[in-house]
């Protein structure tokens, strides 16, 4: 029992003393409120045609062809001339969690692959619980692995923005993983994350995960959209 009230202390001090709950990483893992469905890549499907719009992926290779991981669009953007020289492919080797993530390996550094996840969608019903809202908080976070990464690139970044409408026009706000070192060369997966804060006409949110203007290979898995509360609008005069 002794060493039972003893350990808890530690933790407690720990905890007190890192601002981290000991152990804290298992339960968020399973974080009921993920808003983003098959955050994991575990659900492949037949390519949705919807959901690729144009030729996005004339210049992809697909493995397994033609399938995608269910809710996410896949893109290239195609640079004149170019030929296939990059990869979207389903990972049942290596994986951050579950059975699969998603790899993309691009081959010239001009290539640009990215999967992307959009509230757009859902949207039209407000009720839906898997939209954004307006004046809140919310934490993007994932893991990414990557391996022979250019250094001399822009690398593997979350690129986002959200949409919000006023008075029937619409107004994009964007937003990325900017002002920070991304992960170059080869490296374990790391997790990574990114704050932002909806205003008060929010509808949909739109955020893409790319390897961007390098060569190498990276994977992405376990991505979380989470509402972290309301914030308060404050008007300045
Ligand atoms: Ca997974």
């Amino acid at each position: 029992m002794k060493n039972h009230r003893t350990c808890f202390a530690v933790a407690c001090l720990l905890w007190l003393l890192m601002g981290v709950a000991p152990g804290c990483d298992a339960a968020e893992a399973t974080d009921p409120k993920n808003l983003i469905e098959n955050g994991g890549f575990e659900n492949w499907a037949p390519l949705d045609p919807n959901f690729s719009r144009g030729d996005a992926l004339q210049n992809v290779i697909l493995i397994p062809p033609n399938l995608a991981p269910a809710g996410w669009s896949l893109m290239h953007e195609r640079v004149k001339h170019q030929n296939r020289t990059a990869t979207i492919a389903m990972d049942e080797q290596v994986k951050h969690g579950g059975a699969r993530s998603v790899r993309i390996e691009n081959r010239d550094m001009r290539d640009i692959t990215l999967v992307m996840y959009s509230t757009e969608r859902f949207a039209r019903q407000p009720g839906d619980p898997r939209n954004i809202r307006p004046n809140r908080r919310y934490l993007v976070r994932w893991w990414v692995k990557g391996e022979n990464v250019r250094e001399d690139g822009t690398g593997p970044i979350l690129m986002m923005f959200y949409m919000s409408e006023k008075d029937g026009k619409p107004g994009r706000v964007n937003t990325s993983e900017g002002g920070v070192e991304l992960p170059k060369g080869t490296f374990d997966w790391q997790r990574r994350q990114l704050v932002f804060i909806t205003d008060e006409n929010a509808k949909w949110a739109t955020m893409t995960f790319q390897l961007r203007w390098t060569t190498g290979t990276i994977w992405y898995d376990d991505i979380e959209l989470l509402d972290r509360g309301p914030v308060t609008p404050v008007k300045t005069y």
